[in-house]
């Protein structure tokens, strides 16, 4: 059993050498990306147990995303090699300072990774763990990934709590049924991630935070993130999206031994909950690159959340991590050490902003 097992495609990132357009940028430097794989990058770096499963192809880019990967400690025993199909790159241009306007170009269709189905991944491997982490991402990449990740997240005994990052991206969907299947599979997940930005774009959800609770009602917490401003966090008391860390593996929340999701999720009401939205202000730093940064408030959040830490730590550990992400060039950086972010989250209110 791992901490976090995290599921979705990873691709060889090519990083320009220089500012401008895509047509323009002279060269380019080798990174690795994939929201999942970073996720299952920053919980190992933080001394979390770690799985990434996923497919790349038998070629030395999938060499290098499997080393790298490894190289921080995820377990990647999971990870298949396709002999038919390549590994995915994509190419990025730096972040506009001003408004983060860049231009991303992905190589990806007909990879290894978006031929992952039910039928050539192992359960096993995503339910062996604490945390199940999944993005909106997988359910793009092709008909058999969408698959997966209804089959992932059925409910169910033994489905570990599920963590659902929304990570709606538009340039790869070939379908105008997107916004609907992103909340359908948001609507399963225990705990989910989702930019107030997104929320608008994806389900035209205007009126902040809370008018994100009242479309998602569903999981026990919801985690919508503000940008350089904050996030907020909904949480149902004693409900599925909580770990207690001295719980049996497997088994959270008060459901968790008939699978269901309680009485006031089956009827829709959020009631009191609304009101104990959680706002906890990010961190101000010199934001180098945005790209990686939800990954890591992501990792944060889970890492506080498999020890049990309240709603407001779990904001902060979220803010940290993305703080560290924010201030490098590419999806990944070192995160600060735990014992010293603990002592981070633990400021008063008025030294954290
Ligand atoms: O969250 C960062 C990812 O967006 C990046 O690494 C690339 O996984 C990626 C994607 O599919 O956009």
């Amino acid at each position: 059993l791992v901490d976090v097992a995290t599921l979705g495609e990873s691709m060889v990132t090519f990083l320009p050498t220089a500012p401008g357009r895509l047509a323009d940028v002279p060269s380019f430097h080798r990174a690795i990306g994939g929201a999942e794989s970073n996720v299952a990058c920053m919980l190992a770096a933080f001394g979390h147990t770690a799985r990434w499963i996923s497919r790349v192809g038998a070629d030395g880019f999938g060499d290098h995303l499997l080393e790298r990967i490894a190289g921080y400690g995820v377990d990647v025993s999971s990870v298949r090699r396709d002999p038919e199909r390549p590994t995915g790159v994509y190419f990025r241009t730096a972040e506009d300072r001003a408004t983060g306007a860049h231009e991303v170009a992905y190589y990806r269709a007909g990879s290894a990774a978006s031929a992952m189905s039910p039928r050539n991944v192992d359960p096993a491997a995503a339910r062996t763990a604490r945390i199940l982490h999944l993005s909106g991402i997988t359910a793009a990449l092709s008909p058999g990934c969408l698959d997966l990740l209804r089959e992932l997240t059925a409910p169910g005994p033994g489905r570990p709590l599920l963590s659902f990052d929304v990570n709606h991206r538009p340039g790869l969907w070939r379908t105008p049924e997107a916004p609907l299947l992103l909340l359908d599979l948001a609507r399963r997940a225990d705990l989910v991630f989702v930019g107030e930005d997104e929320a608008e774009e994806a389900w035209g959800v205007t009126g902040g935070p809370r008018a994100v609770r009242e479309a998602l009602p569903e999981p026990g917490v919801l985690v919508v993130k503000q940008g350089p401003r904050g996030a907020t966090a909904f949480e149902r008391t004693a409900a599925p999206g909580t770990l207690d860390p001295d719980a049996a593996p497997g088994t959270f929340g008060p459901d968790a031994a008939s699978g269901s999701f309680g009485p006031d999720v089956a009827s829709g009401t959020f009631g009191s909950d609304v009101a104990r939205g959680t706002f906890e202000p990010a961190l101000a730093v010199d934001v180098v690159a945005t790209v990686g940064a939800g990954d890591a408030f992501a990792a944060g959040f889970l890492s506080a959340t498999l020890r049990g830490l309240p709603l407001r730590t779990r904001l902060r550990h979220g803010h940290l991590l993305a703080a560290a992400t924010l201030t490098a060039p590419g999806d990944l950086t070192a995160p600060p050490a735990r014992g010293h972010a603990d002592r981070l989250a633990a400021l008063d209110a008025d030294a954290w902003e």
